[in-house]
């Protein structure tokens, strides 16, 4: 898969995917659809005949884990468990990005510059009725370049539009593109940035994961591909960009200048950005873009859809690989619930072997790079329960888990998105670590009650004549 269309051919073909070829407003009405879509798990959408517009939509990409699976190419009928040991295991081999000519780049086809440059040439969404206007960022993500090591990065950042020229940033605090600002503006220059919309679906998996910092997620997305993510040189900007890219915004983000931006529907099913401090802005150059190109959207919004689909995998992969990548023995599966968008609960199930075990794994969780950002409560399970199997976890809680044996921990980085935080006060969050296991080193353990295998062969036999 190396673009947007050889996903929409892919699905379509399995009957994943649905053109909507009734005319739809970019303004609510599109979002809508595909929200209230996405909840019944339903298809991908292309929308093609957008009010006023002839550029189509591409909504609801990764709102199951069928989807998600194709994306990865693995098996449809995988897990979102076997998805998480898959991106651990390939995530170890790493493959850099190869620049392609620009002449063989489709993203190079069209090139708005100087004065032509119009965002509004595009059906860019307005996606929920508090919003402070249209958002072209969601499912897309923001290049970058650390100034001292050329360490690239790829984030995935929401963008409001802000003017035919300028687009919102909201790279939160000790985010990789938050990172670098600071050191563009220690250098007084402004950072130089391309975003992308639309393009091989996995870059933009890669650029809303916790990888950790100095690596790139296109080396990243390169591993999960088996081969090289191809890239062309920016027009304005010296960074590698998607060479089948749909739509590439180009420009320069200043760390001094400022716009009012927001509110915005977040995934956490409350609207951030009120009443808080005006962002930076992304000051556009130059637009390439494909013929006929295909702009991607998500709803954020209220769980569960499409992003918390992408997080549940992308947050919970990256929870995995990192956990895996401390070598501690005994890891059988974690699960991140989309229910809590992949990032805010993980469960982990673990096959104990020393006592203390468990507190490892329930401090190294946290101290990841997914889990020290914002994950608010762990659950560590005994190996007879899959993590995903949630009325064997609640049974976990109930008669294995023991308070004395959990621990609160009162400080730790947050997410300012978090609803359960007062607005003004969260960017510090508590984590609750829940130990649902039998200790490993009690001498007596409970007795489990198993039923007795020949009286369950001889009452088996004689179900029929029980009446059963
Ligand atoms: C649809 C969507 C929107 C997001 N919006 C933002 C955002 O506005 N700001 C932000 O810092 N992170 C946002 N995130 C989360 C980041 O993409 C994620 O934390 C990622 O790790 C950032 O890349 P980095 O680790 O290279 O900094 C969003 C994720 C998704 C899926
Ligand atoms: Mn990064």
């Amino acid at each position: 898969m190396k673009d947007m269309r050889d996903f929409v051919a892919v699905c379509e073909e399995k009957g994943l995917l649905k053109r909507i070829t009734a005319e739809v407003d970019w303004n609510l009405e599109l979002s809508h659809i595909a929200k209230l879509n996405e909840e019944a798990q339903g298809p991908a959408l292309l929308f093609e005949n957008i009010k006023g517009y002839d550029t189509p939509v591409i909504t609801s990409v990764c709102t199951t884990v069928q989807r998600l699976a194709i994306i990865m190419g693995l098996p449809e009928d995988s897990t979102l468990t076997e998805l998480y040991n898959h991106w651990a295991e390939k995530a170890k081999k790493p493959i850099p990005p190869k620049y392609i000519d620009k002449a063989q780049a489709p993203c190079k086809e069209n090139i708005m510059m100087g004065d032509d440059v119009d965002l509004h040439k595009f059906p860019i969404p307005h996606y929920y009725p508090l919003d402070g206007g249209r958002y072209y960022g969601t499912a897309h993500f923001i290049i970058s370049k650390d100034p001292d090591s050329g360490w690239v990065n790829l984030g995935t950042y929401r963008s409001q539009l802000l003017g035919k020229d300028k687009v919102g940033t909201q790279f939160i605090k000790g985010k990789h593109a938050d990172i670098m600002l600071k050191k563009y503006q220690a250098l007084g220059e402004p950072m130089p940035v391309a975003s992308v919309s639309g393009c091989d679906p996995i870059l933009f998996l890669v650029g809303a994961a916790r990888i950790g910092a100095f690596t790139s997620e296109y080396d990243v997305a390169g591993a999960f591909r088996g081969e090289a993510i191809e890239v062309v040189k920016g027009e304005v900007v010296d960074l590698p960009i998607p060479a089948h890219a749909e739509i590439v915004v180009e420009g320069f983000v200043d760390a001094d200048k400022f716009m009012e931006e927001g509110p915005f529907g977040e995934y956490t099913g409350y609207y951030s950005g009120v009443g808080t401090d005006p962002r930076n802005f992304i000051d556009i150059k130059c637009i390439p873009y494909r013929n006929n190109p295909i702009h991607w959207g998500t709803t954020v919004g209220r769980a569960v859809t499409d992003t918390h689909m992408t997080m549940a995998l992308s947050y919970g992969a990256t929870l995995w690989q990192q956990l895996n990548e401390m070598n501690i023995p005994g890891l059988k599966a974690v699960y991140c619930p989309p229910e809590g968008a992949g990032r805010f609960l993980a469960i982990i199930s673990m096959k104990q072997m020393y006592p203390g075990h468990v507190d490892q794994v329930l401090t190294a969780s946290i101290s990841t790079e997914m889990g020290a950002y914002g994950l608010k409560t762990v659950i560590v399970v005994d190996e007879d329960i899959d993590p995903w199997d949630i009325p064997r976890v609640l049974y976990a809680l109930s008669f294995r888990f023991q308070p004395n044996r959990s621990q609160v921990i009162k400080r730790g980085r947050s997410t300012p998105l978090d609803p359960s935080l007062p607005i003004d006060a969260r960017w510090i969050t508590g984590r609750l670590l829940l130990d649902a296991t039998i200790p490993y080193e009690w001498e007596h353990k409970p007795i489990p009650i198993e039923l007795d295998p020949d009286v369950v062969a001889r009452v088996k036999a004689r179900w029929s004549e029980l009446g059963l």
